[in-house]
């Protein structure tokens, strides 16, 4: 049939040649963290879902953003310090609603912090927030003036004034907007 034949033209990327080339290109994607693990890339913290910008953060890109210091008590009792960046400061970057955006609808959102080990974790907009809370979350990448070592690090969510600590995630990979 002549039809089926300018149909089959005009599809031509999904000749099995091509679609031999996308399962070699999906193979070599699918292999690289092995690849990755003999050279550790440098420290990325992720920002997806529903934000007006994804962002992928390396280390050099959060050393550029205003730095946060909180004196606090660690989970054994022992008191500790913390420097990093506002969560705020990192969320506002990929565009979410904060400050006087941040209201109606946009309550409904919330936060999964990610971690290398599968902890998550779940925020309220809001607990980032200046304007909603006195307290300010960071995203620390030093304690006691040191860089953060894995399992803790390099980037650990300290929450002062919570009381227990099961929500200031350890190596945390990536914040997901939802
Ligand atoms: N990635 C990750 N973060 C985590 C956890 C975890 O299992 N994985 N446990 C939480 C809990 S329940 C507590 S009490 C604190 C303990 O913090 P610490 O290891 O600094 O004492 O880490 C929190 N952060
Ligand atoms: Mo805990």
């Amino acid at each position: 049939m002549p039809g089926s034949k300018s149909a089959r033209a005009s599809a031509g990327f999904l000749t099995p040649r091509a679609l031999a080339l996308v399962f070699l290109w999906f193979s070599f994607i699918a292999s690289r963290p092995t690849v990755a693990q003999s050279a550790p890339p440098e420290p990325t913290l992720r920002v997806t879902g529903i934000v007006e910008r994804h962002l992928v953060l390396h280390d050099s890109d959060l050393q550029k953003l205003p730095r946060k210091h909180v004196a606090v008590t660690d989970e054994k009792g022992n008191p500790a310090t913390y420097d990093g960046i506002a969560v705020a400061d990192i969320l506002r970057r990929a565009g979410a609603p904060l400050g006087k955006q941040l209201r109606g609808p946009q309550l409904r959102l919330y936060i999964v912090a990610n971690a290398a080990d599968g902890y998550r974790v779940v925020y309220a907009l809001p607990e980032f927030d200046p304007d909603f809370v006195n307290q300010v979350v960071i995203l620390a990448d030093r304690r006691d003036g040191h860089p953060i070592s894995s399992p803790e690090g390099p980037f650990r969510l300290v929450v002062p004034g919570e009381k227990r600590h099961a929500r200031w995630v350890r190596e945390v990979t990536s914040f997901d907007v939802e």
